[in-house]
């Protein structure tokens, strides 16, 4: 089903985004599976890629090139990866975003700021980077996923992607995620169980059984918020907690501190 609005039945896509990139086939990952494949073939998204590689003049294709001064490693050509940014923001237009170790740690709240935007252009870097005077005149932002090096942009690009585009009205994720957003932001999760009751010895929080709403709804806040302590206490010590998360927080920590690892109530 196409993206349509439910008035007229108008089929809008609401996101065109330009993928400026050596590697167009990579992103077959993102466009063939899951959530975001969904999302494109219904057109709620629209990608088009510009690869520098058709925009060499010469014999050889050559899209790399020698860094001045010497040292290891090539860098993008110049020509070739300008000529396909001018490409994208002439045809998409937008920012131009480009996918770097230097630029700003990606987080949920950048991403959901670039998911109302209608257009961009992620610009996805390979070999050792980009001639600085390409990226002064072109590139309006930076974004990275992370202390950690990757061989190039396209897997950043990729996730980016992934993240903004199941945001997307109409994308499956998109309601979930207002919902948690408003609900619970900056928790970690709660603990998750699927049949059978009983598995490998291991039962089952009795809770989760009991069919009481407020009862699983009042334990499952306070596994994210004991989850949370665990294993990210930075991301807790962002948050103000109200005080029946406070007190909640607490049983889960006089229960685990108790030795009962799970933190599961014993009640
Ligand atoms: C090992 C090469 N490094 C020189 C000391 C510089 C370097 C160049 C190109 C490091 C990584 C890359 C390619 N990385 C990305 O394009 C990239 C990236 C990353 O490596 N980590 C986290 N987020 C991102 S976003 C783009």
């Amino acid at each position: 089903m196409p993206a349509s609005s439910a008035s007229t039945g108008a089929v809008t896509t609401d996101m065109h985004v330009g993928v400026v990139t050596l590697f167009p086939p990579m992103f077959r990952a993102l466009t063939g599976h899951g959530i975001s494949g969904r999302a494109l073939r219904e057109g709620l998204v629209a990608l088009r890629f510009f690869n520098p590689r058709d925009y060499t003049t010469d014999r050889h294709r050559t899209v790399d090139d020698r860094p001045y001064g010497g040292g290891p490693g090539m860098l993008m050509k110049t020509a070739p990866t300008s000529a396909a940014i001018r490409a994208a923001k002439a045809t998409v237009g937008g920012p131009v975003l480009m996918l770097s170790p230097q630029g700003k740690p990606l987080t949920q709240a950048r991403v959901a700021a670039l998911a109302a935007q209608e257009q961009m252009i992620l610009l996805c870097g390979r070999y050792e980077g980009i001639d600085e005077r390409v990226l002064d005149t072109l590139v309006d932002e930076e974004y990275s996923l992370g202390d950690f090096v990757l061989s190039g942009g396209e897997l950043a690009a990729m996730a980016l992607l992934d993240a903004v585009i199941r945001l997307q009205p109409g994308a499956l994720g998109a309601e979930a995620s207002a919902v948690e957003d408003s609900f619970s932001a900056g928790l970690l999760d709660h603990p998750h169980y699927t049949r059978p009751e009983e598995f490998e010895g291991r039962r089952v929080p009795e809770v989760l059984l009991s069919g009481d709403h407020a009862r699983i709804a009042r334990w499952r806040l306070q596994q994210r918020l004991g989850v949370t302590w665990r294993k990210r206490p930075d991301l807790l010590e962002r948050l103000q907690l109200g005080a029946q998360e406070q007190a909640l927080l607490e049983e889960y920590i006089r229960q685990y501190e108790g030795g009962n690892e799970a933190g599961d109530s014993e009640t």
